[in-house]
């Protein structure tokens, strides 16, 4: 039986290519369906055939068990993430990059963060105070303009050979960047809402592009909800890493970084080891899912 990998799914079709590079139009067996599975792109799938009058189309059968999978952008089996945030047009958010960080750090999945248009900074003075959180995180952080040609060669390094998301709000860039990184690549993108400083949802799926040294990058639609679904209170430190090294010996063990005495996360916050704003949001996120947690059990 045929496989091969889902490189762009549409309504209820999924676009399989094979390991000759043939791409198949398959639907998906109604047992999936009831196991309340969904094919994801970027899964390797086993799938029947039907080569009638050269319409390659089939039945995908069998899913291969994931590396990993994020939620959103919906996509499977990804060495890393390009969180993709503009510094204007929509506002960089520092709440919501955060928020990234967790689900992409839950997924097991290798960040980095690429910061658009930054063209459209007044002083590089504002992006240094803006990026200060992150200095501590470890993080690759690239600078880029699709526009004045910014940062592209180090992102293309980056990419070269490995299996990349974009991902993002809508607005921001990811289609942009993609059409300057591939020659004759012609996404579409469109200039954000005026009124409302939010993108206009262009890019409709979630499809892989190969890269022409190289590798492969998915395009996805934007999206600004992002919920905690999966996460666990007790889990949520771990997804920030710098303050991995500081949990390992707070005094109790599961400690939360609340209250708690001798919370080593706590006092390392005090003395600006770790970034005030990220505790902040932490704590944000911890309220939120012990809510989530709370609402469930009433
Ligand atoms: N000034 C400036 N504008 C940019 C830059 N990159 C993209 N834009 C503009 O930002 C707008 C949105 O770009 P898109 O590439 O469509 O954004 P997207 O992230 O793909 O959006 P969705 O597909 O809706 O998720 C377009 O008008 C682009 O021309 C940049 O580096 N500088
Ligand atoms: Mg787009
Ligand atoms: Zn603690």
């Amino acid at each position: 039986m045929p496989r091969g990998q889902i490189i762009r799914t549409l309504s209820n079709f999924y676009y399989v290519r094979d390991e000759e590079n043939n791409i198949w139009e398959c639907k998906a067996r109604g047992l999936f369906k009831m196991q309340k599975i969904t094919p994801l792109v970027g899964d390797y799938v086993y799938f029947d055939s039907v080569n009638q009058e050269g319409q390659k189309t089939g039945y995908i059968v069998e899913i291969e068990p994931r590396r990993n999978e994020l939620f959103r952008p919906q996509i499977a089996n990804v060495d890393q993430a390009v969180l993709v945030f503009s510094m204007k047009s929509p506002d960089f958010s520092t709440i919501l990059l955060d928020k990234f960080l967790v689900h992409v750090e839950k997924a097991n999945i290798n960040p980095i963060i690429c910061l658009t248009k930054i063209d459209l900074l007044e002083d590089e003075n504002q992006l240094e105070s803006l990026l200060k959180p992150y200095l501590s995180t470890g993080y690759l952080i690239i600078r880029t303009s699709s526009k004045n040609n910014i940062g592209l060669e180090e992102l293309k390094s980056r990419l070269k050979d490995k299996i990349t998301v974009f991902a993002g709000q809508s607005g921001v860039g990811k289609s942009s960047l993609l059409n300057a990184l591939i020659p004759a690549l012609e996404l579409e993108t469109n200039e954000i809402s005026k009124k409302l400083g939010r993108g206009k949802h262009t890019t409709r799926f979630v499809q892989f592009l190969s890269l022409p040294n190289g590798g492969m990058v998915a395009d996805t639609p934007g999206f600004s909800q992002l919920d905690f679904v999966g996460i666990s209170a007790e889990e949520l430190d771990d997804y920030f890493v710098e303050f991995q090294s500081y949990s390992e010996v707070c005094k109790y063990r599961g400690c939360l970084h609340q209250n708690e005495p001798g919370c080593a996360v706590k006092l390392a916050v005090e003395k600006n080891e770790i970034d005030n704003g990220r505790y902040e949001h932490y704590l944000q996120f911890l309220n939120t899912i012990k809510e989530a947690e709370a609402r469930k059990w009433r």
